[in-house]
């Protein structure tokens, strides 16, 4: 009796306690998304974020353009968020980073274990922006262009901060091309979902459609947007309570070991 309760709360501590990020190493060469960054007033960041799997298929490479951060408010932060941006271009309600394996915002990233970090933590892994433009190409082993991976990013978003977390920017992805010497590319529609967080209080924007347009169509199966109201949990700046959930995973984990020196 005694060995099986320890054994389940061993259980439990071990269902909880965050692993680090797998090396993707299959994904289809050659598939590429970009996401069209637009900024509107007050911010008027302005660029592409292209992500496309590595000429080895091991995770992906991102290369980014853009101009037009501010001159004060950085170092600027910049992740993979969980949920795509709503029609209505709301940066909010896209929630926390992509995180499957659930390491939560504490400690910091370390940029030299770049397995251990919240796999969505761009600039935590490869470094703030510091200046009013930048551009940078870099690999990161941790991104899937697998839509069955957990660590799938193309159904979600990108998201740009001040160093005190508003959101300053966000944009979906869209499908260049799905890879594996596919030679259909489709063009980036102009429809694609890319806002700054100042939204005008009137009507929609001439042009502008659903979410949905923006969505490649040939990824239907995890692609669904997420509409404006589907996110009552989401955080206004940054998620904060996947910490406490270590620390408690960590609690009980010691909990554990504690009870098997006293057996
Ligand atoms: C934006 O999304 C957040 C989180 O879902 C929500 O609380 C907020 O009301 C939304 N704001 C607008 C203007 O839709
Ligand atoms: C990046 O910027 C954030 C917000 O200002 C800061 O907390 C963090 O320490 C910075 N990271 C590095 C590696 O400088
Ligand atoms: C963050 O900084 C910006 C620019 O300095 C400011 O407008 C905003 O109110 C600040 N937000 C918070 C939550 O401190
Ligand atoms: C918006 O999308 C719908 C459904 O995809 C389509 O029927 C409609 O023509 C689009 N409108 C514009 C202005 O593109
Ligand atoms: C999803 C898929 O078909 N991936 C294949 C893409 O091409 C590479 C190289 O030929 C294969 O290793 C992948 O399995
Ligand atoms: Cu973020």
């Amino acid at each position: 009796m005694r060995a099986q309760s320890i054994l389940s709360v061993l259980a439990l501590a071990t269902a909880v306690v965050a692993e680090d990020a797998p090396i993707i190493k299959d994904n289809p060469i050659g598939a590429q998304y970009q996401a069209e960054i637009k900024g509107k007033a007050p911010w008027e960041v302005a660029g592409s974020v292209k992500i496309a799997s590595n000429a080895a298929g091991k995770g992906v490479t991102v290369e980014i353009a853009l101009s037009g951060f501010p001159s004060e408010g950085g170092p600027f932060m910049y992740h993979i968020h969980e949920k795509a941006v709503p029609s209505n271009g709301n940066c909010t309600a896209t929630g926390a980073h992509l995180d499957p394996y659930k390491r939560g915002e504490t400690p910091l990233c370390d940029a030299n274990a770049k397995s251990t970090c919240q796999t969505g933590d761009l600039s935590g892994k490869h470094g703030n922006i510091t200046a009013t433009t930048f551009s940078a190409v870099y690999n990161d082993d941790f991104l899937a262009t697998i839509e069955s991976d957990p660590s799938f990013f193309a159904d979600k978003s990108i998201v740009f901060h001040l160093s005190n977390k508003t959101r300053i920017a966000c944009a979906n992805f869209v499908q260049l091309s799905p890879g594996n010497g596919s030679t259909t590319t489709t063009t980036t529609t102009t429809a694609s979902a890319s806002y700054g967080t100042a939204l005008p209080s009137g009507g929609p924007h001439s042009g502008h459609n659903s979410s949905s347009s923006a969505r490649p169509t040939n990824s239907d199966s995890t692609g669904a947007p997420i509409p404006p109201t589907a996110s009552p949990t989401a955080a206004p700046t940054e998620p904060a309570g996947s910490g406490a959930t270590k620390m408690v995973a960590s609690g009980a984990a010691l909990f554990a070991f504690v009870a098997v020196l006293m057996l």
